[in-house]
């Protein structure tokens, strides 16, 4: 049986900056973010129970005969007490060696003890280092997709029935990329520090059909990132500013879902910008410093306040560790968005996204 499991990824209005705890995967501080409804992952999984019954991927004679001794050594021993892994990750139609996925397959065994080899195939919607999280979605997916291969489950009642609420899989997807613990639900999502790694906590704050948002994402650049997030996050205690921006944001939290409870956007469209600046304040002066807006970003940045205060359409930005910008409204703006984006910026791609329901599973025949 093959399943597959669509898990979208997020953009955070209050950012993910920083850990308090590397190996815990324990944020230095709360988040909040808004799960996308088109920016998906979808992965493809089911068990390898022996090196014979996949009819999709061709294993060389060698490692036929290896795998056929190990076969018969461990002669009766069910799918998921195999110890040696030999996982088939292909993406985007090709096997393909995955670092983060193989790190991540470690850290599920590791932490649920199912050992059984995998087939995981993923592709994403959307294009690789356009300022969309693929590793929220894909860390996502591959949870849920394992999880419902390793314990015989085809949706998230059956997860649940064996031993894996949603609230599981999410803090499993945080150990292996912090913010795909926020794309297990849908809506709005919180991720509370709380006073220690065991206690800190991934909720949904408000579900999507509190306050549907439009997403513009403006693609700036599509190179890819010269430092990663992961590393990143290490040198964000090295800023100046990081000690009071810590200090401030379970205040700012608070502030944003006042906003959000009130569906005010002019209010949480200033809160968001701050936070996004701020953060890049934070990356601006690490030692050694990361700059991830380039002068495309400051500018298209200029462009949406002056259209804003022009009243040419009512929307604001938002910013990951990256040069792309999230334009955040209520749908009703999105026409004058795009009206405008096509008046003043015709070269410029982008990709419409709005507020999503969450991941799902499908069963494939
Ligand atoms: C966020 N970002 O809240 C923030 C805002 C980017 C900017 O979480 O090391 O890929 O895998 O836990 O989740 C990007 O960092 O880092 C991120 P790891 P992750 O979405």
């Amino acid at each position: 049986m093959m399943i597959e499991v669509k898990a979208p990824s997020n953009i955070a209005f209050l950012k993910y900056w920083g850990k308090a705890d590397r190996k815990a995967q324990w944020p230095a501080g709360d988040s909040l973010s808004m799960t996308l409804q088109n920016a998906v992952t979808m992965t493809r999984c089911k068990l390898i129970s022996s090196a014979f019954d996949d009819s999709n991927y061709k294993f060389s004679e060698t490692e036929i005969r290896q795998k056929s001794k190990h076969s018969e050594s461990t002669g009766s021993t069910p799918p998921n007490q195999h110890e040696a892994h030999s996982d088939v990750i292909v993406f985007d139609g090709q096997p393909k060696e995955d670092k983060k996925i193989s790190t991540a397959l470690s850290i599920l065994r590791r932490q649920t003890g199912y050992q059984a080899s995998l087939y995981l195939e993923t592709k994403n919607t959307f294009p690789k280092s356009c300022g969309i999280a693929s590793s929220a979605s894909g860390m996502a997916a591959l949870v849920i997709a394992s999880l419902c291969a390793w314990t015989g489950s085809t949706s998230f009642d059956d997860l649940e029935k064996n031993g894996f609420t949603k609230n599981r899989l999410a803090h499993l997807a945080r150990l292996c990329s912090g913010s795909a613990g926020r794309s297990l639900y849908g809506g709005y999502v919180e991720w509370l520090k709380k006073d220690s790694p065991a206690t800190q906590s991934i909720t949904c704050a408000f579900p999507a059909d509190h306050w549907q948002l439009s997403d513009l994402i403006l693609l700036v650049s599509k190179d890819e990132k010269s430092v990663g997030s992961t590393e990143a996050h290490d040198l964000a205690w090295s800023s100046p500013f990081f000690a009071p921006r810590i200090s401030y944001l379970p205040e700012k939290l608070q502030l944003m879902k006042r906003a959000m409870v009130a569906r005010d956007m002019e209010n949480l469209g200033t809160l968001l910008e701050a936070e996004a600046l701020e953060m890049h304040s934070v990356i601006m002066t690490a030692t050694p410093p990361v700059n991830y807006l380039t002068k495309n970003t400051t500018a298209l940045l200029s462009w949406i306040r002056e259209s804003r205060k022009a009243g040419v359409f009512q929307a604001w930005f938002t910013i990951d560790a990256g040069p792309n910008i999230h334009l955040l409204s209520d749908m009703s703006e999105k026409p004058k968005i795009i009206a405008a984006l096509k008046a003043d910026h015709p070269d410029l791609e982008f990709i419409e996204d709005q507020t999503g329901n969450g991941p799902v599973i499908n069963i494939l025949v």
